[in-house]
């Protein structure tokens, strides 16, 4: 999705704010439909592998170490600029993960940042996070603590105290192609998937020392 200038501005407004902006119909339906096709291969094939297997059995990292169609993405992505803008500095990639939440997997992710350690304030980073399929509440959509990322929180998951119910919690829901871009420093989470329906997604997470 190609931005002019103001609307830059606007999506950053609300992203400093938020700590978060979703981007609707952010991918063309060819965008959309290669990466369906490309994640669903290498998925595939990195499942069959027993060390990927741990608690979230669903998920994996680090797709750029083992497809150089990821590696270039997390690279040189049509999405650098809209990243780059919203960081206010140079991204450097870090790592693509799959994040698959099939239907009846009840295993959610729990209230969590993606900065941790002790120089995390002198860092920032940043989550693209594409949806292929319609993410919903009841299929365990992407949820934020709206203006969390303002606030440091305990390296611990889940954060001791996070209150999923509060009024500042923001569910996620996307249709496929759109995207949802948030700071590392943000509280969010996800939960199992009681519907019908899948609910995949690819995620390229950047960093950088703050400038
Ligand atoms: O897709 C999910 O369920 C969680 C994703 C997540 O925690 C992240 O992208 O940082």
């Amino acid at each position: 999705m190609e931005m002019d200038k103001q609307s830059l501005n606007e999506i950053k407004k609300r992203y400093d704010e938020d700590g978060f902006v979703i981007l609707k119909n952010y991918l063309s339906h060819d965008q959309l439909t290669t990466l369906k096709e490309k994640a669903s291969e290498v998925a595939s094939r990195l499942m069959k592998d027993v060390d990927f297997k741990d608690k979230y059995h669903h998920v994996l990292k680090s797709l750029n170490r083992y497809d150089s169609w990821f590696k270039d993405q997390l690279d040189e992505g049509p999405h650098i600029p809209v990243i780059g803008h919203l960081m206010g500095c140079d991204p450097v990639g870090a790592s693509v993960a799959w994040f698959d939440r099939p239907i009846g997997d009840q295993v959610g992710i729990e209230p969590h940042t993606d900065l941790f350690g002790p120089d995390k304030r002198e860092k920032l980073g940043a989550t693209i996070w594409l949806s292929i399929d319609r993410a919903t509440r009841a299929n365990g959509c992407l949820s934020y603590l709206r203006g969390s990322h303002k606030k440091i929180y305990q390296d611990k998951i889940p954060i001791p105290g996070v209150d999923k119910n509060s009024s500042e919690a923001v569910f996620a829901e996307l249709e496929p192609g759109d995207a949802v871009i948030h700071d590392a420093r943000i509280v969010h989470w996800s939960e199992g998937n009681l519907s019908e329906f899948p609910r995949r997604a690819v995620s390229y997470f950047y960093f950088s020392k703050k400038i």
